[in-house]
């Protein structure tokens, strides 16, 4: 407990005065804690025998920002402002000595001391973007004058931290102490700028260098495609040419404004619902206090194919030895060249070491032995989705891999339970859906049967965490939470190239919502023939007679949309004249869609069956929904997910449009009996589940 309030302390010794605060789990600027530093602060300064003063976090983390839970509530406890405005105005040495992260407000207040000292490993950032913000404590009118403007907009449309050597170099960090010495050496520090009689730094009183007209034109050009339908970076951006151009006070005037604007609009409250919905989708109600934790320490892959190669990485990268096992030599070769060929990829890109890739290589052992997975402790299947075939599999390695190991499969779709029923042990069964390709994106569907013991749960989402992935629980149902969705997304869009849409305005309606891609540039990406064959197909689909033409996606150049040389996509006279033709064959009379028709079909139906997981208890909660979707199907963040969207979109709305579709359209369209409560009840999608 400290001396000031509950989460600060103030201890003076030798003339010097230490400030730490604890304020767990990240330190971050609470109503306490500004209370804590303000009253610390002051303490210091007026106390005549101070000499130097010392701001230092106890626990894991220097502070890792403002309190994100405080954003939208009555503001209590000091002023950040003030508080700041205080340290930088002392008329004595102020010095953050840095552990953990130093993120930003957090960042914003070491900004505000006169000398920064950090060990090796903190790191330095601004992150606010994330959050659909912008550093709002000065940060974006100090930063650019210490780093310059070409760096401070990086860092600021980034929001990626720098490390502590990097912030030496940049001038961020005056000096590195110690990894088990950070006090000791921020005390000495402070005692020889007291000895040396060195100045005051305020930052405030530098110039920003580098910030011509060029460079931000040339920034936002560069960088356009990547910030398309945000609104925080050019805020951001608008801030670092305040800096640059305004003098200090008119910068941070602008800089509130531009943060009160972002802050009250619904992007930035989609992004910070979204960093607590993740944090939140890593926690299973009703876990057994005393569940222990398996332990993870060989993992073996079955399936060498995309899936299983993919799959593979995730371990090798995160340091954990994997048995891939192939029935075929040359698939299994295949498969171990194609790992091999992605790391030197990142290696030639400079995002990882050469000697990384051999080390991640040596964790390999490919083999044609079944027998091999017997030690391993984690079994992941990724044969062909197949029922038989993936029963026969786990009948095998109930009989091959030691008791107490978790057997789990890579399904899409099948009933993960009637898979674990092939075993004698369906307790230790559990379904791990990665998504394509399985060492990039960062979704983990992990699927509970209804014998998967609690510990097999708990052990695969911290494993998760260790090979980065964002893990969400999911029920047994076909295509669990995010095919699912998907499923009725398809059949609209499929419906209204029928009635009347082309596969380019479908397309344009979802690019613009903020989707990377449209359902049909998708289709050719992945390749029209996934699941079709020459021998069987009838012409009976458009995707049959495309097919058939041998417009099988982007890999023979051409699928609903024709490629050229730079695999740009071209609306097709072919296609189009095909679905006119097959309209008329299907006697439809074909009419003008609007585009609030094709976005209304095409995502309503997906809020509604994201509502049916709900009301069937297939996902915990109607936030995990949208992490699936954020983080599998690249849904545009800054909209929160589809149940945060249909809630900003208004549930009652929904509802109407839903049953206006299922007059024209049929049951497909019907509203669920949960969306038709909440809507009448004034609940949340966003919110069930808690
Ligand atoms: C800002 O500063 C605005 C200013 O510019 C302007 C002001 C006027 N607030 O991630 P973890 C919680 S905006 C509240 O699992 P890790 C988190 O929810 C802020 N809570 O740990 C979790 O709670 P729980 C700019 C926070 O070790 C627990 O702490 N700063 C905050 O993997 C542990 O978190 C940021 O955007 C917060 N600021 O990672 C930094 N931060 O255990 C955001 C964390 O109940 N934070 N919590 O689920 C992070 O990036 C990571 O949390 C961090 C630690 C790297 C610090």
């Amino acid at each position: 407990m400290g001396n000031v309030n509950t989460v600060t302390d103030l201890q003076v010794e030798d003339g010097i005065a230490v400030v730490t605060l604890d304020s767990p789990p990240v330190n971050a600027l609470s109503a306490a804690v500004r209370d804590g530093l303000d009253a610390a602060f002051a303490r210091a300064i007026d106390d005549a025998l101070v000499s130097a003063i010392v701001l230092i976090c106890a626990g894991r983390t220097f502070i890792a920002g403002a309190d994100i839970s405080e954003f939208g509530k009555a503001m209590t406890g000091a002023s950040l402002f003030d508080v700041q405005n205080r340290m930088e105005g002392a008329p004595k040495p102020v010095v953050a000595a840095i552990h953990g992260t130093a993120l930003g407000g957090g960042l914003e207040v070491a900004l505000t001391c006169h000398y920064r000292v950090a060990v090796p490993s903190a790191k330095l950032g601004l992150p606010e973007v994330k959050l659909g913000l912008l550093p709002g404590a000065g940060g974006t009118q100090r930063l650019p004058r210490i780093v310059g403007a070409a760096k401070a907009l990086e860092m600021v449309t980034s929001g990626t931290p720098v490390g502590a050597k990097a912030g030496l170099d940049m001038g961020l960090v005056d000096e590195l102490a110690p990894e088990d010495g950070l006090k000791a050496a921020a005390v000495a520090f402070a005692k020889k700028i007291v000895a040396e009689k060195r100045p005051l730094k305020k930052v405030r009183d530098l110039d920003v260098k580098g910030g011509t007209p060029e460079l931000f034109a040339e920034f936002r050009k560069a960088n356009a495609r990547k910030f398309r339908g945000f609104d925080a970076p050019e805020a951001n951006i608008k801030c670092i040419e305040a800096a640059a151009t305004l003098p200090f006070e008119d910068g941070l005037k602008r800089e509130r404004e531009l943060f009160m604007g972002l802050m009250s609009g619904v992007q930035s409250a989609a992004q910070r619902y979204v960093f607590f919905a993740e944090r939140q989708a890593a926690k299973i109600p009703n876990l057994p206090k005393d569940a222990q934790l398996r332990t993870i320490k060989k993992v073996g892959v079955l399936g060498a194919g995309t899936m299983g190669g993919g799959i593979t990485m995730n371990f090798l990268s995160a340091g954990i030895p994997v048995t891939i096992v192939e029935v075929k030599e040359d698939a299994l070769q295949r498969g171990v060249g194609i790992i091999r060929k992605n790391y030197e990829a990142s290696a030639a890109k400079g995002r990882m070491k050469p000697e990384a890739v051999e080390a991640a290589m040596g964790r390999l052992t490919p083999t044609l032995d079944f027998g091999a997975l017997a030690d391993c402790d984690l079994v992941i299947e990724a044969v062909f989705e197949n029922m038989d075939i993936k029963k026969d599999v786990f009948a095998r390695l109930d009989a091959t891999v030691k008791q107490g190991a978790i057997l789990a499969t890579n399904t899409s779709y099948l009933n993960v339970e009637e898979i674990a029923a092939a075993t004698k042990r369906p307790h230790d069964v559990v379904g791990m859906h990665f998504f394509s390709p399985a060492n990039v994106m960062r979704l983990l569907e992990v699927v509970r049967g209804d014998k998967t013991a609690p510990d097999v749960l708990a052990t695969v989402m911290e494993l998760s965490k260790k090979i980065g992935k964002v893990a969400v629980v999911a029920g047994v149902c076909h295509g669990f939470i995010g095919n699912r969705m998907l499923s009725p997304r398809q059949r609209e869009a499929q419906k209204l190239l029928l009635e009347g849409a082309m596969p380019w305005d479908v397309d344009r309606v979802l690019t613009e919502f903020g989707m990377p891609m449209g359902p049909f540039q998708m289709s050719d990406l992945a390749g029209l023939d996934i699941g079709w064959s020459a021998a069987t197909s009838k012409g009976e689909t458009l995707r049959d007679r495309l097919c058939e033409m041998d417009r099988r996606g982007q890999k023979t150049k051409a699928g609903f949309y024709d490629y050229d040389e730079t695999r740009k996509a071209i609306p097709s006279p072919v296609v189009e004249k095909m679905i006119l033709d097959y309209a008329a064959e299907k006697g439809v009379n074909r009419r003008p869609i609007s585009d609030e028709e094709i976005l209304e079909r095409c995502l309503y139906p997906l809020v509604n069956e994201g509502a049916k997981v709900l009301e069937e208890g297939k996902a915990y909660r109607g936030s995990d929904i949208d992490i699936v979707w954020i983080n599998g199907y690249s849904w545009p963040v800054y909209r929160g997910g589809p149940m945060f969207w249909g809630d900003t979109v208004g549930l009652k709305t929904i509802v109407e449009r839903l049953r206006h579709y299922q007059n024209t359209g049929g049951d497909d369209f019907a509203p669920s009996k949960l969306l038709v409560e909440l809507a009448e009840s004034g609940g949340k999608l966003s919110g069930y589940g808690g």
